[in-house]
């Protein structure tokens, strides 16, 4: 990770809405894997690729693989859930969204359900102990297993959210955007957002999803992952981007990840551009902070530097962030009076 951030992007409280769990495991945790997992043979190079290096998109989920097989115990989650977390508010991180794909491992006997009640556990513990963050969380489909795995962790998810006292707030579609069609999966999300959990759905990750786009976007889902080709200038539709803002769904960006991964070109050519030009709901997230070394400080300092933005359209930006969470309105309320309270110190 690029350390190289000024104290006033340190120091910023931030929302993250759009972090993968296993994708957000850190250099440190990583080497505390590696050492009890000596047997695999898996070597640090394997389990992240630096922010100066570019990727195909497959090349970066051959990572997620290596990863799951170091993250496969509830020892495992437990410890990756709660350093995660920990990274999150120790970066100024103040409400965080995680989400992760429940797994069942036949090895270690891990289940789904003991899979996602362990990461309830972490975000328990870490408040318990008093870090100073808020979090939820995301269950998230993988969209390459499929209906039947979609509508079984929809059922996982709409369980959790009604015991678990508004932890479990919504659902993620996430996985190889290359392969499966958003149209098996429409039935489960439809299902979800009946049952009152909130979508958040990677949309146009990768162009020629068009036809995915239209059908999903009639959900419609309550905030977009990347987006990366819906607008015209990029292979997009107008349609689609009439559709984004007539219902105001908020999208979740992250530039290290998609310039690492390749499916843009270059910072300054990011659609964070486009829609914030439009004056239309955009959130800075890190996507998987620990593959590709970057924190959201470090994300923030990007997209100011940049598209030339001053220390006052960051806040505003961070700030903004807050409405676009699944958090109840009580929550927001106690958010914007504690960025209130932060700002004589950090804007100085
Ligand atoms: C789509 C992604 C992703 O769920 O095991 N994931 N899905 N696009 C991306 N852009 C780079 N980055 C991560 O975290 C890892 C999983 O998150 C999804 C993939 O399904 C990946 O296997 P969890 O915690």
């Amino acid at each position: 990770m690029d350390n190289d951030v000024d104290k006033f992007y340190r120091e910023l409280p931030k929302v993250e809405l759009h972090a993968h769990l296993n994708g957000s495991v850190s250099f440190q945790t990583m080497e505390k894997l590696i050492a009890r997992k000596k047997h695999l043979g898996i070597e640090r190079s394997m389990t992240a690729i630096r922010n100066d290096q570019r990727r195909t998109l497959d090349e970066c989920f051959q990572v997620f693989k290596v990863i799951h097989q170091l993250v496969d115990t509830e020892e495992d989650i437990l410890m990756v859930a709660k350093d995660v977390i920990r990274e999150f508010a120790d970066d100024g991180v103040r409400y965080l969204e995680l989400r992760s794909t429940p797994r069942e491992e036949k090895n270690t006997g891990l289940t789904k359900t003991k899979y996602v009640e362990t990461i309830l556990e972490a975000i328990q513990q870490c408040k318990n102990e008093g870090v100073d963050i808020d979090v939820r969380f995301l269950v998230a489909v993988d969209r390459r297993n499929g209906t039947e795995v979609a509508i079984e962790t929809v059922k996982l998810a709409e369980e959790f959210m009604l015991t678990t006292d508004g932890l479990v707030v919504g659902v993620d579609l996430s996985g190889d955007p290359t392969v499966g069609h958003g149209r098996d999966l429409f039935p489960a999300l439809e299902k979800a957002k009946n049952g009152g959990l909130k979508l958040a759905l990677h949309l146009s990750e990768v162009p020629s999803q068009l036809e995915e786009s239209e059908l999903l976007l009639n959900l419609p889902p309550d905030r977009i992952g990347h987006g990366t080709f819906l607008h015209p200038e990029v292979g997009g539709s107008q349609i689609l981007v009439d559709k984004v803002v007539k219902n105001n769904i908020p999208l979740e960006l992250c530039l290290t990840s998609n310039v690492v991964g390749q499916t843009v070109p270059c910072y300054s050519k990011h659609h964070f551009q486009y829609w914030y030009h439009l004056g239309h709901p955009s959130v800075i997230c890190t996507d998987d902070k620990g593959v590709f070394c970057t924190d959201l400080s470090h994300e923030y300092q990007l997209a100011a530097s940049t598209f030339g933005l001053s220390h006052e359209a960051i806040w505003k930006l961070s700030q903004e962030a807050i409405d676009c969470t699944f958090a109840p309105e009580t929550l927001k309320q106690q958010l914007k009076q504690k960025w209130n309270e932060l700002r004589p110190h950090v804007c100085q």
